[in-house]
């Protein structure tokens, strides 16, 4: 529960009350998440201060182009994201939304996480019904076979051993590909990358139809730390607006889709959510 004096100094900027007599009444919540909710615990998200590493934006790395044409840089802006996530330990918001899925699991009612982060903090924090939209940096993909495995080595291969540096001046390390991680399928050894949807590249199908299946038949929605501006995961919460289910925003500052919503609170998820979804 944050504690008084931070929650006064929380401008919740919809009434809480009301939301949180709309939470006991709901009987299927979706929590639709972004870079946000792990943005306290040190994971940088994309569109603040610490989406830049060397002088390259997710947006110019985060792409099949950039991977076919410099494997070794995008295999190098991962393997730092993956180490970075080895210090990394889930917030106070993603507590709060395991453990209010915990509760209503107890009550016979549903809750569903839908996330676009690939940090795996939702998991570490003890949700279980978790949808990831956009994959997860500790599973990879063969470019040959297309085996996926989950692979959680640090480092990932010798070659990248303290490689990835995110500082701007920091020269690119030009890993030849035969040093680059590798397929461990028999016969294979392929070049593997990493298991995420990519700017550019169509989400899951099945991800897809299992994240709309939750969508379609959810009675509340909480939209966490996104931006709103990546797609399709953009239109889900509007979506559900314009059909009349109850949307509530957590962000620190309003974005382009809070006009859409019931709810809005103000101030950062790892202390509002606490006390918006307490039992
Ligand atoms: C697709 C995995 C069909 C990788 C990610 C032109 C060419 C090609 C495509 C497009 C195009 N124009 C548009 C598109 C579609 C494109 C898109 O939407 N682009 C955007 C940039 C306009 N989408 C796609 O390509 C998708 N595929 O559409 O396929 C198709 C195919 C071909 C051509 C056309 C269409 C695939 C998108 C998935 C990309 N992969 N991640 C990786 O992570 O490395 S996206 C990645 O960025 C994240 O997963 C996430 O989805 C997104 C970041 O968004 P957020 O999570 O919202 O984070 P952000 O930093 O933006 O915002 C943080 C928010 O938190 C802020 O609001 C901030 O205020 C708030 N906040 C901060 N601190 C806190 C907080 N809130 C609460 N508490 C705090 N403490
Ligand atoms: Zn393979």
């Amino acid at each position: 529960m944050a504690s008084s004096q931070t929650t006064s100094a929380i401008r919740m900027s919809s009434d809480l009350a009301s939301f949180r007599k709309e939470l006991r009444q709901a009987k299927h919540v979706v929590a639709l998440t972004g870079a946000g909710v792990s943005a306290e615990s040190g994971v940088p998200t994309f569109r603040g201060a610490g989406g830049f590493w060397r002088k390259w934006q997710a947006t110019d790395l985060a792409t099949p182009q950039a991977f076919n044409r410099n494997p070794s840089l995008v295999w190098e802006f991962y393997h730092y994201r993956r180490e970075v996530m080895l210090t990394k330990k889930p917030n106070n918001g993603h507590i709060a939304i395991a453990k209010c899925e915990k509760r209503f699991l107890s009550e016979g009612r549903k809750f569903t996480v839908i996330t676009q982060n690939i940090d795996e903090l939702h998991y570490t924090a003890g949700s279980k019904n978790i949808i990831e939209l956009h994959g997860s940096l500790f599973r990879v993909r063969c470019t040959k076979c297309g085996h996926r495995e989950v692979d959680r080595s640090s480092p990932i291969c010798e070659a990248l051993k303290d490689r990835g540096e995110p500082d701007v001046d920091v020269p690119d390390a030009r890993i030849p590909v035969d040093q680059l991680p590798k397929c461990r399928q028999p016969d294979c050894g392929g070049l593997v990358r990493p298991d995420v949807v990519w700017f550019g590249e169509m989400l899951d199908e099945v991800v897809l139809q299992k994240a709309t299946a939750e969508l379609d038949t959810c009675d509340l929605c909480l939209v966490v730390g996104t931006s709103s501006v990546v797609y399709p995961a953009a239109m889900f919460a509007p979506e559900l607006a314009s059909r009349g289910v109850t949307v509530a925003e957590f962000n620190v500052e309003e974005t382009p889709a809070s006009g859409a919503f019931k709810y809005y609170f103000q101030g950062p998820s790892g202390e509002t959510l606490p006390s918006a979804l307490a039992p």
